[in-house]
C-alpha cells in the first residue's frame, strides 16, 4: 500500500506518538523546555522518518489534524511537568499548515483551554518556510507572536534566503543548525560561522539556542561565544519522558 494510504487511519490506530528533547541554560544545564518531535511507526511496526511521513501527510491534507493533534499533546506535556509556568515547549510547524489563515486561533485555542501563558509556547519554522510563503503564512505568525506565542527560525543557517528577511518577520529566536554545532570543535570555519550568528541575534535582539550539542566541549565553547541555551544528545536525547536530572530542576 502507499504511504499516504497507510497515513489516512494512523491518527485513530494511534499510531503517532511525541518524544521530548531537553532544552538548557548552557550555564548550569537547568533544564527550561524541550521541543517535541513526532514519530511515527507503521502498520508493519517499522519507524518512519517524519521527514518521510511529514511531506506526505503535507500532501494528502492529514497535516491539519496531525498538527491539531501534536500541538494538543505537547501543551498536555507541558502541563504535566512540574512547572508549567516556568517551562516552554517547541513544536515546529511544516509549511502547509501556515497556508491555514484559522492557524493562530486554533493554536491559541489550544493554549487558553489549558490556562497556559503564550510564551509557554514555541513555534519552530524553517527559513525555506518563511521566504516561499511569505504573506500567507506572516500574517499567521504575526497574530501567534502578537498574542505572545514565540518564534523561532530551525535550522538556521542552512537555508537560501537573504538575512534582509530577519528584519521584517515577526521571529523571537534563531535555532543554529546542528550541522555547524556538530564541527565546531574541530573546525574553525564551523566556529566562524556559530560565533556569527550567535552575533547577528545578539544584534537584532533575537533569542539563541544552538541544537546538535554532542558533547561538553562544544557545549563550554557555545558559552564562551555568549549562546546562552542549548540542545543536543549531551543533554538528552528525545524521549518519552525527561532525563530524571533534569526533571528535577527547578530553576528556568
Ligand atoms: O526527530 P527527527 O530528527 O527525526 O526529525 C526530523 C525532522 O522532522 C526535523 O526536521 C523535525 O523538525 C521534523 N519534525 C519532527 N517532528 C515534527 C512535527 O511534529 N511536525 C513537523 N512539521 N515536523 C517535525
Ligand atoms: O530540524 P530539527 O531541528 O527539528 O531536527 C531535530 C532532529 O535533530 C531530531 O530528529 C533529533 O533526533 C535530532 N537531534 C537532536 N539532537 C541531536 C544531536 O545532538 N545530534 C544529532 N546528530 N541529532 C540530533
Ligand atoms: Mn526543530
Ligand atoms: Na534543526
Amino acid at each position: 500500500t502507499e504511504l499516504h494510504e497507510q497515513l489516512a487511519g494512523a491518527l485513530e490506530r494511534g499510531e503517532f506518538r511525541l518524544v521530548f528533547q531537553p532544552q538548557v541554560l548552557l550555564a548550569d544545564g537547568a533544564l527550561i523546555g524541550a521541543e517535541a518531535l513526532l514519530r511515527w511507526t507503521d502498520p508493519m511496526g517499522r519507524p518512519v522518518s517524519p521527514t518521510v511521513f511529514v511531506p506526505a501527510a503535507e500532501r494528502s491534507g492529514l497535516i491539519r489534524p496531525l498538527g491539531d493533534w501534536v500541538l494538543g499533546q505537547a501543551l498536555d506535556w507541558l502541563c504535566r511537568t512540574p512547572r508549567p509556568d516556568r517551562m516552554r515547549v517547541a513544536v515546529n510547524l511544516s509549511a502547509r499548515q501556515l497556508d491555514d489563515p484559522q492557524l493562530a486561533e486554533r493554536i491559541l485555542d489550544q493554549v487558553q483551554r489549558r490556562g497556559l501563558g503564550a510564551e509557554r509556547l514555541e513555534l519552530e519554522v524553517t527559513e525555506s518556510m518563511l521566504m516561499e510563503n511569505r504573506e500567507a503564512c506572516i500574517d499567521s505568525l504575526r497574530q501567534l507572536r502578537a498574542a505572545g506565542v514565540r518564534i523561532a527560525v530551525d535550522d538556521f543557517g542552512t537555508g537560501y534566503s537573504s538575512l534582509n528577511y530577519l528584519r521584517f518577520l515577526p521571529i523571537d529566536v534563531l535555532k543554529i543548525d546542528r550541522s555547524f554545532v556538530k564541527d565546531m570543535a574541530d573546525a574553525e570555519d564551523a566556529r566562524a560561522i556559530v560565533r556569527s550568528i550567535i552575533d547577528l541575534a545578539r544584534n537584532l535582539g533575537l533569542e539563541v539556542v544552538a541544537e546538535g550539542i554532542e558533547d561538553a566541549l562544544t557545549a563550554s565553547l557555545l558559552l564562551e561565544m555568549g549562546c546562552p541555551l542549548g540542545q543536543g544528545y549531551h543533554f538528552g536525547r528525545p524521549a518519552d519522558a525527561l532525563p530524571a536530572a533534569l526533571a528535577a530542576t527547578d530553576t528556568a
